[in-house]
């Protein structure tokens, strides 16, 4: 297992081979209490961990040490977004209530984000880990990069906090980019399970960032995540939502890919490709409905890879968000960082047995209807030039 060798495809290509991964244990401590999937506890819902616990994201961490794949990671360090860098999203009233209630023990960021002590703190150094990893790939220290950060971010908006999200992660990435390091076309995958909001509205008018959802239709937010939503003004035609049929599977996600995501990447063509990465569309999550498999996460992360290498040197960014099976999180996480690291399927899942010979994994007709729409805004898209921003 552990520092067995093999061959690494992208050596060949002349780029950095490390991949950074961005963990702090104070993601564990970012305290969402009691409740029962995402309802809080009360009335007739017993107390138990909140859906949105450190379980998931420990045992994935657990599951790269045990297997020796975190001795083959670059450790980055993350440090905290400053106040500077929450507003170039965020409003400073929001910011400013995050953070008197964090000092007050804790409190909700708006519609189903709760904290508890210290979580300003917390969700900035949940930020600040994604920044970390955008700038170790911008600099050229790691060639990819994994940040296992909480609480996650993608539905964040500039002035509430939704869906366990405080400060807008991927979003705060992209414009971190920007500001630090001069990039004109970011693109932003988002395979979360539920619809990436706050980063779409964050860049709705912008053609400078791509964003891209593939989600369960209408689940979470409901009402938000349509394919009609294609941005406004000068932004107009760069996003796309990719709203699945619950039941999706790697068949309706491949062909969401070939059809949709790769060629938008490759009319846009973006410098940096950064992934917010849910596991939210396992075959096993209690909070969607779809039926990915491991394998499936590593072939979503595998083509995502070779776009970035087709489009930027290879660089791309994960940030982690949803998920909540703590049996499969763990297996679908480190199927991701086994491909990038360019070592696929070294940890045997032990699900995936079972999984593999389930029923209506193929692209399915009225799946396949919805690709076939979204495909459609494929030809909208080209890189902005000065003047269309
Ligand atoms: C937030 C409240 C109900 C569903 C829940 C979704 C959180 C999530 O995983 N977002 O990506
Ligand atoms: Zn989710």
């Amino acid at each position: 297992m552990a520092g067995e060798s093999r061959t690494m495809a992208k050596s060949e290509l002349g780029g950095t081979t490390a991949t950074g991964f961005v963990w702090h244990e104070l993601y564990a401590w970012h305290d969402t209490g009691t409740g029962s999937s995402f309802m809080p506890a009360g009335g007739l819902v017993e107390p138990e961990m909140h859906g949105e616990s450190p379980a998931t994201k420990r045992r994935l961490r657990n599951l790269l040490e045990v297997t020796g794949l975190l001795d083959e990671l670059v450790a980055l360090r993350p440090r905290p977004a400053t106040e500077e860098e929450l507003l170039r999203l965020h409003t400073r009233d929001y910011v400013d209530a995050i953070k008197a209630m964090s000092a007050a023990g804790g409190g909700d960021g708006g519609d189903f984000a709760p904290f508890g002590p210290g979580g300003y703190e917390i969700a900035a150094l949940s930020a600040g880990g994604v920044l970390t990893a955008v700038d170790a790939v911008m600099g050229g220290t790691v060639g990819q990069a994994y940040a296992l950060v909480r609480p996650p971010g993608h539905h964040a908006e500039r002035d509430l906090g939704r869906g366990f999200c405080l400060f807008g992660n991927a979003a705060l990435a992209a414009l971190h980019a920007r500001a630090a390091h001069g990039l004109e076309r970011v693109a932003i995958i988002d395979w979360d399970v539920h619809h990436g909001n706050g980063t779409e509205h964050a860049f709705y008018d912008d053609p400078g960032v791509l964003t891209i959802s593939l989600h369960q239709d209408n689940v979470f937010p409901v009402d938000s995540g349509a394919i009609e939503d294609v941005g406004e003004g000068a932004g107009r035609g760069f996003n796309i939502n990719i709203p699945l049929p619950p039941g999706s599977a790697i068949g309706a996600y491949l062909a969401a890919f070939e059809r949709v995501v790769l060629p938008a990447l490759r009319a846009y063509r973006p410098e940096l490709v950064l992934v917010a990465c849910g596991f939210d569309a396992s075959m096993l999550d209690p909070l969607g409905s779809m039926m990915l498999t491991s394998e499936g996460f590593a072939t979503l992360t595998r083509l995502t890879m070779d776009a970035a290498q087709e489009h930027c040197a290879g660089r791309l960014v994960l940030c982690h968000e949803g998920g909540y099976s703590s049996a499969y999180v763990p297996f679908c996480g480190a199927a991701v960082v086994e491909t990038l690291i360019g070592a696929s399927e070294r940890i045997e899942d032990p699900f995936l047995e079972a999984y593999r010979e389930a029923g209506y994994q193929e692209l399915q007709a009225h799946q396949e209807a919805v690709v076939a729409a979204a495909e459609r805004l494929v030809a909208a898209i080209h890189p902005p030039t000065p003047t269309s921003r």
